[in-house]
């Protein structure tokens, strides 16, 4: 008989990977969806019609975190061998204006997952939690590993402590097979619109392609540990499939700023730029165009805008600044490379020619 998995968060960026991922293992996955009055499952209709996992059983399931006896039945019905919980109120900068909802997801709804499991008594099935690298926040140690001290520096990081805590309380007190993936930031042409790498790759192609004129950003200095999110997703199931529970980092190793990944980004489509001023005075201007630098944009050449040295494509506003800053991140998952085999192949650059090329097919063809 097939593993049966349960997935929160199964419409989002990782929790579309995670379905191919396990439905190509030859899982029966089921995934929890809330209500929404448009449509949220854009990243999982492929599925249903995928020639590749004709066979494939996935199943769809309204619910939400903050729903106790809704939880409780989903865990009933499915009885699931393990369960993925994914879903969140993602976004740190979001959760400074929605503290309070942000801890009832975050931080509550994993209490209310997990002791709902305990009360069904589903004593065989295992738990994966979606901890994060903004519980190192402040860092207190370069790189951050799994016995780095956390700093939480916003209600999301704060919230997600509380997740990874009960995490490791349950464990030790009732047994349960629930383990943490302490994952860095990890992107792809999934990613959604607002957080800054996609933001980047979707302005940086309306640009070239006349659709914006320019993109205004936060916090540029800020660095981060950028990696592939279908990797880490694979990292996830092997998480679950250790001999033991227990909390491992997921990352590259490497760090970057949110600068680079802007200057990499146009960088790749044969457009150069140079910075001018510091802080919120910070602009970036094209210092030179050659499109034939990029020939993968061969096809688009009568599309591409007149841009020339000297226009202004990149601002920045301190209304994308937030109240108490992660400044830097980079991590170490030597634990989970030994342990687990895990390590994350694809770097830096490549990361960010799969997302522009992405967005910029995207964004030739729809516009938007
Ligand atoms: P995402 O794209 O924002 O997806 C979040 C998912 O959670 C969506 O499916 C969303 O549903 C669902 N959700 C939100 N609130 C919910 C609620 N109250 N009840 C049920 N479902 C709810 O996030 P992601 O990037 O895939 O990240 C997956 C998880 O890993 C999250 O927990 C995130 O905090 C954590 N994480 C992410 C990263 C990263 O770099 N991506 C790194 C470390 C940890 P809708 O589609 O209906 O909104
Ligand atoms: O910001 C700076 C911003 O929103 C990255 C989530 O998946 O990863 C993600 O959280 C950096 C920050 O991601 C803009 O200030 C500048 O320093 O893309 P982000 P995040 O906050 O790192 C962690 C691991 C998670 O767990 C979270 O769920 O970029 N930045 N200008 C900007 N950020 C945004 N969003 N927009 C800007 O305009």
């Amino acid at each position: 008989m097939s593993k049966k998995a349960l997935i929160t968060g199964i419409t989002g960026q990782d929790g579309s990977y995670l379905t191919e991922i396990l439905l190509k293992k030859g899982y029966e996955v089921h995934g929890v969806i809330r209500r929404s009055s448009s449509f949220n499952t854009k990243r999982i209709d492929h599925l249903y019609n995928n020639p590749e996992l004709l066979d494939h059983k996935m199943f769809l399931h309204y619910g939400d975190l903050v729903d106790t006896s809704n939880l409780n039945r989903i865990l009933e019905k499915v009885e699931p061998d393990e369960i993925y919980n994914l879903a969140a109120q993602s976004h740190v900068k979001v959760s400074f204006e929605i503290p309070d909802y942000t801890a009832q997801v975050d931080a509550l709804g994993t209490l209310r997952f997990l002791d709902a499991l305990k009360e069904v008594g589903l004593k065989k099935t295992k738990f994966y939690q979606a901890s994060t690298s903004e519980l190192f926040g402040k860092v207190q140690e370069v790189p951050q590993s799994e016995k780095t001290p956390f700093y939480p520096r916003s209600p999301y990081g704060v919230a997600k402590l509380y997740g990874y805590w009960i995490i490791v309380n349950f464990r030790e007190a009732y047994n349960i097979f629930a383990s943490n993936g302490i994952l860095f930031n990890h992107e792809s042409p999934r990613r959604g619109e607002t957080f800054v790498t996609r933001k980047i790759t979707r302005a940086a192609a309306k640009i070239a392609l006349g659709y914006q004129d320019k993109l205004t950003l936060g916090n540029l200095d800020a660095k981060r540990d950028w990696g592939y999110a279908p990797e880490y997703c694979e990292g996830m199931w092997r998480i679950l499939q250790h001999k033991k529970a227990d909390d491992f980092v997921l990352a590259t190793g490497e760090t970057n700023t949110v600068r680079d990944f802007v200057f990499n980004t146009f960088n790749e489509m044969g457009i150069e730029l140079k910075w001018q001023g510091k802080g919120d005075k910070e602009k970036g201007f094209v210092k030179s165009v050659d499109f034939n630098k990029a020939p993968w944009l061969a096809d688009y050449k009568d599309r591409l805008t007149k841009l020339k040295k000297g226009d202004l494509v990149v601002e920045v506003s301190p209304g994308y600044y937030r109240p108490t800053e992660v400044e830097l991140l980079i991590g170490d998952s030597s634990k989970a490379e030994k342990e687990l085999g895990w390590k994350a192949k694809t770097k830096f650059e490549e990361l960010v020619q799969i997302m522009i090329k992405a967005d910029f097919t995207l964004v030739a063809k729809k516009g938007y």
